[in-house]
């Protein structure tokens, strides 16, 4: 089918928006109209070359919720009419990982950044006549997509479509940062560094799970106001700003966890995160660096004299299949404040405006709403 969508042509490029091609949903793949995308900062590290792709174009998106429209053959437990949300990390549900309860390790991963179909191996989009890379295998920024049947998680019709795209990337990633990999208890004290999608995600796991004080660190004024409304107790505008208040308010212990979710990693924010940290505590980093940077600041006699953990994840450490139906859940029952992270919504044709508000630091999160005009 023909549709549009937003295409990446090189390096620091604007996203362009324009006609693609769309294959028909072959094994295990289904066709989704779009309803919303949630504008993530893993995309622009895609313009930036901070997360390098095999080549170009590629299709932006990989956070978003729609209708299926089509069924290939063999997809199982999704029916036409379902609403669903796209998971940026597919879950096979039989591989090592999957099994062992890893869902966001599913082998499936190896591929995410290929382009190339799980189903077949091929392209599912073409613009000016050559093959897309489709972000994450997705590629949400277009009114309609074709995905496999991994990548895709049938949620309530009750749910509204922009506050269920965001659970595909973006609050998972924050919420499970805190409540599976920090492992956050009562009682305890959480830093979290950078708040936008992520760290907000991050700062509601916290609060759930009990913790005592809530550091939140951001140089952006409006997103420590935020901050503070999800329930951060604190807000600073840097880590140096942070430390003596942090002696103070913890008697010299300092944070049992420390999350780090800015929007780009460098090396230099792990000794900010490990000061902050407290003895045996852990610092969780969860934002993305450049591909290739190597250089960390860390020292190496404070890392084992105070027994401290640094620890990576992917996806909050989450199960999608587990997590989304989960956090929807928290959602309706008003434990979980999804409605206030959608700042602002566009057109697809608004998609570099709204890059733009996320640079500024206007957004928690943007979300580009998909409407008839568009389909
Ligand atoms: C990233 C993870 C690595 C590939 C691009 C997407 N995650 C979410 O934003
Ligand atoms: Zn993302």
């Amino acid at each position: 089918m023909k549709t549009k969508g937003a295409i990446l042509w090189g390096l620091n490029e604007k996203w362009s928006v324009e006609e693609i091609e769309i294959g028909e949903p072959v094994a295990g793949e289904v066709q989704i109209r779009m309803e919303a995308a949630g504008m993530c900062h893993s995309d622009h590290h895609i313009v930036t070359g901070a997360t390098p792709m095999p080549s170009f174009p590629v299709m932006g998106g990989h956070e978003g919720s729609g209708v299926i429209t089509k069924l290939g053959p063999e997809v199982k437990g999704l029916e036409v009419g379902d609403h669903v949300v796209l998971s940026f990390i597919p879950a096979c549900g039989t591989c090592p990982a999957c099994s062992a309860g890893h869902q966001n390790l599913c082998d499936l991963g190896m591929g995410l950044l290929s382009g190339q179909a799980i189903s077949d191996g091929t392209y599912r989009i073409q613009a000016r006549g050559e093959n897309v890379i489709p972000m994450c295998l997705l590629g949400t920024f277009s009114p309609y997509m074709v995905v496999n049947q991994s990548s895709v998680v049938k949620i309530d019709k009750d749910i509204p479509f922009e506050v269920a795209a965001l659970v595909g990337c973006g609050v998972p990633t924050g919420w499970g940062s805190a409540t599976h990999i920090a492992d956050v208890k009562p009682g305890e004290d959480v830093v979290i560094m950078g708040v936008g999608g992520v760290g907000i995600s991050a700062l509601q796991g916290a609060v759930a799970s009990g913790a005592r004080y809530i550091f939140a660190i951001d140089p952006v004024p409006w997103k420590r106001e935020q901050a503070l409304k999800f329930g951060a107790t604190h807000a600073f505008e840097s880590a140096a700003a942070a430390i003596q208040p942090i002696i103070d308010a913890t008697y010299g212990r300092m944070a049992q966890k420390t999350i780090i979710t800015v929007g780009e990693m460098k090396g230099e924010y792990v000794e900010e995160a490990m000061i902050l940290t407290a003895k045996a505590g852990r610092c969780v980093v969860t934002a993305m660096g450049h591909l290739t940077d190597m250089d960390v600041k860390l020292n190496l006699f404070l890392m084992s004299m105070l027994q401290k953990d640094l620890q990576g994840n992917i996806f909050g450490g989450g199960n999608a299949r587990q997590d989304v139906p989960n956090l929807l859940a928290m959602y309706k029952a008003g434990k979980l404040n999804l409605d206030d992270m959608v700042t602002r919504t566009y057109t697809l044709e608004g998609v570099n405006d709204g890059y733009q508000d996320m640079l500024d630091g206007k957004n928690i999160r943007g979300v580009i709403r998909y409407t008839e005009a568009d389909w």
